[in-house]
């Protein structure tokens, strides 16, 4: 292993340690990365090592953290549906459940945002809009898009009262923590506009994965609010399945991927907006915190 490969992988794994990350999600990870897993629990060892101060830590000492045990599997967000409930009390709001599938696992919300919640996001985000860039989820590198031509921008996490009570609603309805969110995107589409069929996840075999993977581990679910809705066109499809979601003002769409692998059936896309103008707000989960 080159010095450079060594000390990018043992510098993410310290800082995942450090953030909480369990150790069997790591070695995971690893795998998924193309580690043999001999290497992988003598590197996490190692790494907890250095973030303790012990001058040695063996494989085998770490070996039982390394296993979720029945009572750990991965966490997932997700909104509580035990009982079939018709809404879901999120504190400020009651949230509507007006669709489920359980294969891609995606739930579509009404509700979510009133009308003035979706005006006044928008209004916030115009005057900072820019062309999207799409992040090569193989090199990490941020590039203007052909398969993406809508405009975008960030807001950053609790930078007014209106972003921090949405981050807090989306964490009580997916019960999932703020700090594991990624900052509140918003897209906007025009006529012709499209975003192409994609994963949300990260490419966990592409040269930046340990740099993406670094802030807060994987993507592990989607949330699509709906602020402004086209005449017609502008529905987020799942060619996998043949869904195509209509995007409602005030809905959102929820949808999970429980591993970095097309087995999710969670490619997705936005089709074309044949007339008016489509605005979303996209917040991606992490499995860790996303600093
Ligand atoms: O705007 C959409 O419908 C859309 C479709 C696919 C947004 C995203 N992906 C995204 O923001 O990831
Ligand atoms: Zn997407």
């Amino acid at each position: 292993m080159a010095d450079a490969d060594y000390r990018n992988i043992t510098r993410w794994l310290v800082e995942q340690i450090r953030a909480g990350q369990p150790t069997h999600a790591l070695l995971q990870s690893m795998s998924q990365q193309g580690w043999r897993r001999d290497i992988a629990m003598g590197l996490i060892a190692q790494a907890m090592g250095e973030r303790s101060g012990a001058t040695e830590v063996s494989p085998a000492s770490v070996a039982p953290l390394l296993e979720p045990s029945a009572t750990c599997a991965p966490m997932m967000p997700g909104p509580a549906l035990d009982g079939a409930p018709m809404s879901l009390d999120v504190g400020d709001r009651k949230v509507s459940v007006l669709m489920t599938l359980p294969e891609p696992k995606v739930v579509l919300f009404g509700d979510f945002l009133s009308k003035n919640e979706c005006d006044r996001l928008v209004e916030v985000a115009r005057p900072r809009m820019q062309r999207s860039l799409t992040t090569d989820l193989k090199t990490g590198d941020n590039k203007l898009d052909v398969v993406r031509t809508s405009r975008g921008m960030f807001f950053n996490r609790g930078e007014s009262p209106l972003i921090a009570a949405i981050e807090t609603r989306i964490a009580r309805l997916l019960a999932w923590p703020v700090e594991k969110g990624e900052h509140l995107q918003v897209l906007h589409y025009r006529p012709g506009d499209r975003y192409e069929p994609h994963y949300d996840y990260f490419d966990p075999a592409g040269d930046a994965a340990p740099a993406l993977l670094a802030r807060g581990g994987q993507r592990v679910a989607t949330l699509l609010m709906y602020l402004r809705e086209p005449e017609a066109g502008g529905e987020t499809i799942f060619p996998d399945t043949g869904l195509r979601v209509s995007p409602k003002r005030g809905c959102a769409l929820f949808f999970s991927y429980d591993r970095p692998h097309p087995s999710t059936k969670t490619l997705h896309g936005g089709a074309p907006v044949i007339s008016g103008e489509k605005w979303v707000a996209t917040k991606w989960l992490r499995e860790g915190v996303f600093a």
